[in-house]
């Protein structure tokens, strides 16, 4: 008998008296999720074991957000275990799936930042590299979506009830973290000395969760930080009948860890998100800089050992405590602690979209963290005076990190990191030419590009295992240990049966889609219609309204005007930041058409649309392999990479797309022939915008612009109208749809002419399987760890 099975029944007796055949399935789920971690942490202990004997040089990834994603079935097929737990859970009458299906996501982040730091963390351990992830342990992860009449609900997503078994806590790594108070300086025969007062302290616990590697020994760790009040509740109080005051001060502390912010684009909730970025990265630096030293007994070789890197600016403040504990813990001096800290930190941006480029007000930042701010002053001092002695005084407007009693956290990373990387091309391009020209220019060489990636084991491997088997067996080459050998297929685009049969794959997983879709909405689809699918953060700029649009313009033509489209069935899956209005009545418009068309006799019989509701990592599982058509049709310039784009390319959807973000490396790589492409050009996009784009002509000059927003406005189900989104476009439109309407509708009109030509179709989606080895994280990491990291896989 395998250990793994006897470890089960093992369990099930020790913890609820059981044995497997009294077992629960609920038992069953924690019974695997404990015994996997188990596992992990005996392989962990032997790699780092190594580690420690080398002592190179290792990565710590800092981020807000790691949108994990389920973690037994990743584990299970990473260890090899899956088709061994699987048969031995079905002699017991128990299905593997339905005890993956108990696991809750882990959804500790809100989109593509968060989902490509996971990618990134899974990559990595399978090649072996040392990396640490750092964050938070929210208590609720991103909100659960529910939609209601056609409107989002949030609600909260109590992840840790069943998700709690694949943490492992240390509390013998507990680390405080304080706030507020005074500081004092104070001189002495041997310097300055800051002395730090009256400050509050909070507890950081830490919970580690295990990262396996596919076929390697590695484990690495995700440590996420939970806070906790340093006193526990106040006993005087609470004998004295007040329970709620007696448990106030732990509340404050705790709500720290409390919830993660469902915001991809701004920063609502100003203080407590300081805190938050405050409180995690100061205790992984203070972890981090305490192992160096007890390795090491000195911090002389920090920056040789380690690298530091910045998943966008939300922990940029590990810059000014790295400084601070250099200097007021270990009493190095500003210029030697400065040259430490210059050589640690790489930062990635993911955005340049204004609202999320971070910035505190000094008036509100200042009396939370008084001894970071007055490090971030000098740094910012330090580097205008130095500007002005380089002759680029000039350009502190842009660069200076403090500008009009605002703190720029973007600036404070540029000025601070050896390396500044983009996300895709097109994104680097402009962070150079652009967001950040000026200091491109006094800091040549600092700005690279590389390229997002994703994780194909987990977005093929595990959501796909059809098409997985079909292609293992067809090309005999082990694409999931290296996606770049996935090319091989390209022998087969003219091969009849492979295309077929691949088609037949696809059409598997779009009647498992249909099974899901009917489930949750009741809505039924046809198999053989267009999927054509938009799957993100609903977002102006990513457009989900002009795919809206461009529906209501063929509900119009079919009902009104005899058009009898190819059959096609719109999916979308999205959620809208709570406060965002506007997303969230483009949820409700999308939702009303869905319904509208429902009723339709005629025209459900062409057209349908699909709203389903709580996207999230495991749903994006199910959608992805079933799509025929990939919509990325940003507006150019504005979406810095996308990685939905790279993981529907890799199980065969072909791309609608603008030219944007990695779209543009797309195209390259499956050339002009196997992607529809689309609108402005992020030039033309800006040359528009400078020469005062006025939405109310194109509304004026083009016919089909105007019948279908005059046709918006008459859409009313009960008790909605859409005046409002119509208004809003004719008048602003800060996206441009109705400048990129026509070109739209025309390439739209072509992908679905294309599509009936199932010869072409197949080889279309072929090229994109077969060219998508580029866009593994496995390449994007490998370039990290050469161009940015220069660390080595474990010995
Ligand atoms: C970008 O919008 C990119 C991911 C990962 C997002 C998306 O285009 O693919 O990052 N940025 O790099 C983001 O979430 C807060 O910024």
């Amino acid at each position: 008998m395998d250990n793994f099975a006897t470890d089960i029944k093992k369990y099930l007796e020790k913890i609820f008296g059981n044995t497997i055949d009294e077992a629960s399935e609920r038992q069953i789920y924690q019974a695997l999720m404990v015994i996997t971690r188990d596992r992990l942490a005996e392989k962990r202990f032997e790699s780092n074991k190594k580690l420690k004997e080398s002592q190179q040089k290792r990565v710590y990834y800092m981020s807000m957000e790691f949108l994990v994603g389920k973690t037994l079935r990743n584990n299970l097929y990473n260890l090899g275990y899956e088709d061994e737990i699987k048969h031995f859970l079905a002699k017991h009458g128990f299905s593997l799936e339905r005890i993956y299906n108990i696991e809750p996501d882990p959804g500790l982040g809100n989109g593509g930042l968060g989902r490509l730091a996971s990618c990134y963390m899974d990559a990595l351990t399978s090649n072996d590299y040392p990396i640490m992830g750092f964050s938070i342990l929210y208590e609720f992860g991103i909100f659960k979506q529910v939609i209601s009449d056609g409107w989002q609900q949030e609600y909260p997503d109590n992840w840790l009830d069943l998700g709690r078994y694949g943490l492992l806590y240390r509390n013998d790594e507990e680390i405080e973290v304080k706030f507020y108070g005074n500081t004092k300086e104070e001189w002495s025969s041997e310097g300055l000395h800051i002395r730090y007062e009256d400050y509050t302290a909070i507890k950081a616990e830490p919970y580690d969760l295990f990262i396996s590697g596919y076929d390697s020994d590695t484990v690495n760790v995700l440590r996420l930080w939970k806070s906790k009040a340093t006193g526990g509740f106040n006993m005087k109080l609470f004998e004295k009948g007040e329970y709620s005051k007696s448990l106030e001060s732990e509340a404050i502390a705790e709500s720290i860890s409390k919830l993660l912010y469902p915001a991809d684009d701004n920063d609502n909730g100003k203080a407590l998100r300081i805190k938050q970025q405050y409180f995690f990265t100061s205790a992984s630096l203070q972890q981090i800089v305490k192992n160096h030293y007890d390795t090491y007994m000195t911090l002389d070789n920090f920056a040789e050992k380690v690298v530091i890197h910045i998943n966008d600016t939300h922990p940029s403040m590990c810059i000014p405590e790295l400084m601070r504990i250099l200097m007021d813990e270990y009493e190095y001096s500003w210029d030697k602690a400065w040259s430490i800290t210059t050589k640690t930190f790489a930062y990635t941006n993911h955005t340049i979209m204004a609202e999320a480029l971070e910035k505190w007000s000094v008036d509100l930042f200042q009396p939370i963290l008084p001894r970071i701010y007055t490090i971030i002053r000098e740094i910012n001092n330090r580097f205008c005076k130095w500007c002005n002695d380089i002759g680029a005084a000039g350009e502190l407007d842009e660069m200076s990190i403090i500008h009009n009693n605002v703190i720029r956290m973007a600036n404070l990373c540029i000025v601070s990191s050896y390396s500044v990387n983009g996300v895709s091309m097109l994104h680097t391009e402009i962070l150079k030419k652009d967001t950040f020209k000026s200091f491109n220019r006094i800091y040549p060489g600092k700005f690279i590009n590389v390229t997002n990636g994703i994780a194909h084991r987990r977005w093929l491997g595990q959501a796909n295992p059809e098409l997985t088997r079909y292609l293992n067996k067809l090309l005999g080459v082990d694409f999931i240990k290296d996606l770049s050998s996935i090319d091989k297929l390209l022998e087969y685009q003219d091969d009849k049966a492979v295309l077929e049969d691949l088609e037949n794959i696809k059409n598997i997983k779009k009647l498992q889609l249909a099974e899901y879709i009917k489930s949750s909405t009741a809505i039924k689809v046809d198999t053989n219609s267009i999927f054509d699918v938009q799957i993100k953060r609903l977002h102006e700029y990513k457009r989900q309204l002009l795919n809206a649009l461009h529906i209501i313009y063929l509900y119009r033509m079919i009902k009104f005007n005899g058009l009898k489209p190819y059959p096609r069935t719109f999916i979308f899956s999205a959620k809208a930041s709570s406060g965002y209005v506007m997303a969230k009545n483009i949820i409700k418009l999308i939702c009303s058409i869905s319904e509208i068309i429902e009723a339709d006799p005629i025209v459900r019989e062409y057209i349908k649309v699909v709203f389903l509701e709580d996207y999230r990592v495991s749903l994006a599982e199910k959608i992805i392999p079933a799509a025929n058509v990939s919509e990325q049709i940003s507006q150019a310039g504005k979406e810095a990479s996308g990685t939905g784009n790279m993981k529907l390319m890799l199980n065969g959807a072909v791309t609608l797309g603008t030219m944007d973000g990695a779209n543009v490396e797309i195209h390259n790589a499956v050339g002009q022939d196997n992607i529809f492409i689309f609108g402005l050009s992020s030039e033309e996009v800006e040359e528009l915008f400078k020469n005062d784009y006025r939405a109310i002509d194109y509304y004026n000059n083009n016919q089909d612009i105007k019948e279908t927003i005059d046709f918006m406005r008459t859409l009313d189900n009960g008790h909605t109208n859409f005046n409002y989104i119509a208004d809003y476009l004719v008048s602003t439109d800060p996206y441009m749809c109705l400048a990129d309407f026509e070109s739209y509708k025309n390439t739209q009109k072509i992908v679905e002419d294309t599509y009936q030509d199932k010869g072409k179709w197949n080889k279309m989606s072929l090229v994109n399987i077969a060219k998508s080895g580029i866009f593994s994280a496995d390449r994007a990491t490998k370039e990290y760890v050469e161009k940015i990291w220069k660390i080595e896989k474990i010995k």
